[in-house]
C-alpha cells in the first residue's frame, strides 16, 4: 500500500500549516478535535475529513449490505423454527446498519445512489470478510461470533468518533452487534456439546474464519493508507493493531471456553506484554480479495445489482405514494 497518501492527506488536511483564512479555519478545526467536540453536520470541516468520512462510512454502509448476502443462504436451512426467526432478526439489523450509515454519509452531502452506483460497478470497496462462502450451519455460528465479534471490537471505538452523527449511529449499531455475536456463539457453544460430526463442523468453521476475521480489521500499521490521519482527526481512535490486539485478547478466551482451536500454530499468550499473539497473517490473501478476486466477490456483487433491479417496484411505489399524500395534505 502507497504510505506516501497518508502523507499528502496530512499535508493537505488539518495540518495547521500555512497562511490564511483557510489555514485559520483549519487550525480552529484541528483544536475542537483535539479538545473531543463533535463535529456536526452543518459545521466548518476540510473537505479532506469530510471525503474521508464518507469513504469509510459508505464502505461500512456497503459491508452491512453485502453482508447479509453470506447469512441469507442459511434461512431457508436454519435446523430450527427458532434459529430461523432469529437469524431473520440479525439479518434485519444488518440491513438497517446499512441504512443508518448511508444516511449518515447524506449528511455529509453524498447521494446515496451514486454511493451504491459505485458498489455495483466495482469502485467501492466493502469488508473482504464477506467474500468468503458460509459452507455449513456452524459457519452462521462463526459469523456471528468472529465477524460481528471483530466489528464490534471496532465499533465500539468508533462510538468516539469525531463526527456526531456517525458516532451516535455507532452507538446504537454497537446495541444490536452484541446481539448477534452472542448469537453466533450460542450456534457454536450447541454444536460443540452436540455429537462428534457436531463438534468437527464447528472446528472446520472456525479454522476457515479465523484470519479472515482478523484480517477485516484492516492492513498492518505500517501498511495503513488513511491510519495515521484518520487518528488525528478522530475519525478512528485506535489503529488496526490495536483493534486486531484487543479482539484477539477478547476472543482466545472464548475459544478456549468452546473447547476448540485456532488455526494458528504460532497463537501464543505473552506474558510480558500481557496479550495474545498471532502468527503471521497472509496479507497477499487480503489483497488479492479487496482487489477483486476472493472466491465469492463477483457472486456478491452480481447478487446486490439483482436485488436492486427486482427490487425496484418497491422504491417506486414507496415514492409514489409518498407523492399522494404530498398532494393530499
Ligand atoms: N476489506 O488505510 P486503511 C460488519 C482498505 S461491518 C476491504 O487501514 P482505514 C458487520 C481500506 O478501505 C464490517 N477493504 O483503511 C456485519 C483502504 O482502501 P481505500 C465493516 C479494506 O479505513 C457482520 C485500504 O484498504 N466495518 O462486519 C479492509 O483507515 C456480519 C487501506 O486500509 C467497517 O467498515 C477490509 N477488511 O481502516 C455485517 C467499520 N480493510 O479506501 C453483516 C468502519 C482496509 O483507500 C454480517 N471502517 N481496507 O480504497 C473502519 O473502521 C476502517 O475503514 C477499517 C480500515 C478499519 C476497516
Amino acid at each position: 500500500m502507497n504510505k506516501t497518501r497518508t502523507k499528502d492527506v496530512v499535508d493537505a488536511g488539518a495540518g495547521g500549516g500555512g497562511s490564511g483564512a483557510d489555514a485559520r479555519k483549519r487550525r480552529a478545526f484541528q483544536r475542537r478535535i483535539d479538545r473531543d467536540d463533535k463535529i456536526e453536520a452543518g459545521d466548518w470541516m476540510p473537505d479532506e475529513y469530510r471525503k474521508s468520512l464518507v469513504r469509510q462510512l459508505s464502505q461500512h454502509a456497503h459491508s452491512e449490505i453485502i453482508g447479509m448476502l453470506p447469512e441469507r443462504n442459511w434461512l431457508t436451512r436454519a435446523p430450527s423454527l427458532q434459529r430461523k426467526a432469529i437469524l431473520l432478526a440479525k439479518i434485519q439489523d444488518e440491513a438497517g446498519h446499512g441504512l443508518y450509515l448511508y444516511s449518515v454519509t447524506e449528511t455529509l452531502g453524498a447521494r446515496r445512489d451514486d454511493l451504491i452506483d459505485d458498489l455495483h460497478a466495482g469502485r467501492a470497496k466493502y469488508s473482504s470478510i464477506f467474500n468468503y462462502p458460509a459452507l455449513t450451519w456452524a459457519d452462521i455460528g462463526a459469523i456471528g461470533w468472529l465477524v460481528d465479534g471483530a466489528a464490534i471490537v471496532n465499533q465500539i471505538s468508533l462510538c468516539k468518533t469525531s463526527y456526531g452523527p456517525a458516532a451516535r449511529a455507532m452507538t446504537r449499531i454497537c446495541k444490536e452487534e452484541s446481539f448477534h455475536q452472542r448469537q453466533g456463539y450460542d450456534i457454536l457453544w450447541k454444536l460443540t456439546r452436540g455429537s462428534a460430526a457436531q463438534r468437527d463442523m464447528a472446528q472446520d468453521a472456525v479454522n476457515r474464519w479465523w484470519w479472515p476475521a482478523l484480517m477485516m480489521l484492516g492492513p498492518r500499521d505500517d501498511d495503513s493508507t488513511h491510519g495515521a490521519q484518520s487518528l488525528r482527526w478522530k475519525i478512528k481512535r485506535h489503529s488496526n493493531d490495536a483493534i486486531r490486539r484487543k479482539f484477539l485478547d477478547q476472543t482466545v478466551p472464548q475459544l478456549q471456553a468452546l473447547g476448540l482451536d485456532a488455526p494458528d500454530p504460532d497463537l501464543r499468550y505473552d506474558e510480558k506484554s500481557g496479550h495474545w499473539r498471532h502468527g503471521d497473517i497472509d496479507w497477499d490473501e487480503f489483497r488479492r480479495v479487496i482487489g477483486g478476486a476472493g472466491q465469492c466477490n463477483k457472486q456478491r456483487l452480481k447478487a446486490a445489482r439483482r436485488a436492486r433491479q427486482s427490487q425496484a417496484w418497491v422504491r417506486e411505489a414507496a415514492a409514489a405514494y409518498q407523492a399522494k399524500r404530498a398532494a393530499a395534505a
